[in-house]
């Protein structure tokens, strides 16, 4: 059974977990986004973990494609009070950065889970999480959230991801970052067209016989509004069937906006393959 090492938790892996969305951003692409009302923000985390979530995923800045960045001080007054408030609960909480200084300060607060969009490659970023018990989520992304839509191409989308994973990998254990601490993502809709998403999602056996726990995010996405016809507030049964298939396919967290929905089919895939509740 695969153990993750997260901060002050051993996440077990013999059955899916559900990572929810926590987005303390004007701007997110799903329009659920909290901005900087704190109490908002922790109720929405109260009501993730009521309804199953098994961590918390804090996000400060949005990286929809065009999104706008923001500055080192706005993510941490975004993110940092709310991490001190939920990080002596019972689930872990991960932080969405590719800013070192908000890495360090997230760690600082009692965040056990570090999850970076850039997979560690800002100056600094391996500096800030290697000394930490810290789980850390490595991500493919092809550009950079203003433009990584506009052109995205590959000669093989899923030999390239792979790669790409493995050479962050192979930076993070050249620093000393033991591996029961990494979650590999594809990167679902970071530099990716319809086609480059369905060619990941098929091939997802060949990111979990990688031997790291694997992590998708396709919930809302426009992905599922490209399969499905629907607005963002109406893609959640496509995104709850897309977090099935993952799971089905060996993702061993699904990270998500619609944590009662999810947790409910993932109950059903779970009785159905007589896998621990
Ligand atoms: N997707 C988003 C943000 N962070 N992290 C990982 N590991 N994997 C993902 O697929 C992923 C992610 C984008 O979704 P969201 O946070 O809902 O939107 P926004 O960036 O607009 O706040």
């Amino acid at each position: 059974m695969q153990v993750l090492r997260c901060g002050r938790f051993r996440l077990e892996l013999d059955r899916p977990r559900l990572m929810a969305i926590v987005n303390v951003t004007p701007d997110s692409f799903s329009g659920d986004g909290l901005n900087r009302d704190l109490d908002a923000a922790v109720r929405r985390a109260q009501a993730a973990v009521d309804a199953g979530a098994d961590l918390l995923d804090i996000g400060g800045e949005s990286t929809r494609p065009g999104s706008e960045p923001v500055s080192e001080q706005e993510e941490l007054d975004r993110v940092i009070p709310l991490v001190e408030r939920l990080a002596g609960w019972a689930v872990p909480v991960s932080v969405d950065t590719f800013k070192p200084a908000v890495m360090r300060e997230s760690l600082r607060a009692g965040a056990s889970l570090i999850n970076d969009i850039n997979a560690f490659r800002a100056p600094g970023a391996i500096d800030a999480v290697r000394d930490s018990e810290a789980a850390l989520c490595v991500m493919h992304m092809q550009g950079e959230p203003r433009g990584m839509q506009s052109d995205p191409r590959y000669d093989d989308v899923v030999a390239e991801v792979l790669e790409f994973l493995h050479d962050r990998v192979r930076a993070l254990a050249d620093e000393g970052v033991g591996r029961d601490r990494i979650l590999l993502d594809p990167g679902f809709g970071f530099g990716k067209t319809l086609e480059h998403n369905l060619a990941l999602f098929r091939a997802l056996d060949r990111f979990v016989a990688q031997d790291y726990p694997v992590l998708v995010g396709v919930s809302r996405k426009s992905m599922i509004a490209a399969i499905t016809g629907r607005a963002v507030a109406e893609r959640v049964h496509g995104s709850v069937a897309a977090a099935l298939l993952a799971v089905e396919r060996g993702a061993r967290i699904v990270r998500v906006h619609d944590v009662a929905a999810t947790r409910d089919a993932l109950k059903v895939w779970q009785a159905v393959t007589d896998v621990p509740a």
